[in-house]
């Protein structure tokens, strides 16, 4: 595991299934629907139980780029936050801008709920096709940079399932320390 101090607030990096960790929120890379899919989507549905289906169908979708919080019934996190992100199309569409959005989003989310820890995963990098060193800079520019505008959250997990996001994770987080 790797831990990065930045501005007041803890980053970290850990591999495994998002739906373990015991934070505030969860952060899940849904379709617009939200109504379940695969990947990390049909992981935390299967692991909240049937009830988080029955609060998602309340919600009324949601755009890229946004986000919308629900409970976390039965997963050790207390809430979860669903966020969209862009399908990979070649770059041409706006993919950075609307996949930083679903970073801030959660994160405006979370600090407006007075919440202080959160994971994400990798959003859009697995069924919708992200290139995954583009995706691992986006998400660590858009972190940091809602960091440095002040935010209650104390704490930010970057959750990799695969090696090669695990890699570059590492290496993004590793280059943010300077040491004092
Ligand atoms: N914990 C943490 N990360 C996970 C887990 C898990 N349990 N399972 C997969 N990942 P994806 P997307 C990683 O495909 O690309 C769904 O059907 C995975 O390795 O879940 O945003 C939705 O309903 C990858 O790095 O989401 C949408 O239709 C990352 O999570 C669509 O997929 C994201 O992969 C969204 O596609």
């Amino acid at each position: 595991m790797t831990f990065i101090s930045y501005q007041n607030a803890s980053l970290e990096l850990v591999q495994g299934d998002i739906t373990r960790l015991d934070v505030d929120a969860i952060v899940n890379a849904a379709n617009s629907s939200l109504l379940g899919g695969g990947g990390v989507d049909g992981a935390i549905h299967r692991a909240a139980g049937p009830d988080l289906l029955h609060e998602c169908r309340l919600l009324h979708g949601c755009k890229t780029g946004d986000a919308k919080m629900t409970n976390g019934y039965r997963l050790p996190a207390r809430h979860i936050i669903h966020t969209v992100g862009p399908v990979w199309n070649g770059g041409h569409k706006n993919e950075p801008e609307l996949l930083a959005n679903c970073y801030r989003h959660s994160l405006t989310l979370a600090t407006e709920a007075g919440l202080t820890s959160i994971a994400f995963p990798n959003i859009s990098t697995g069924i919708y096709g992200y290139p995954k060193d583009k995706a691992c800079q986006t998400a660590v520019a858009a972190v940091t940079g809602f960091l440095d505008q002040n935010s209650s959250l104390k704490r930010i997990v970057f959750v990799c399932f695969d090696d090669e996001n695990f890699a570059l994770y590492e290496t993004a987080l590793t280059s943010l320390y300077q040491p004092s």
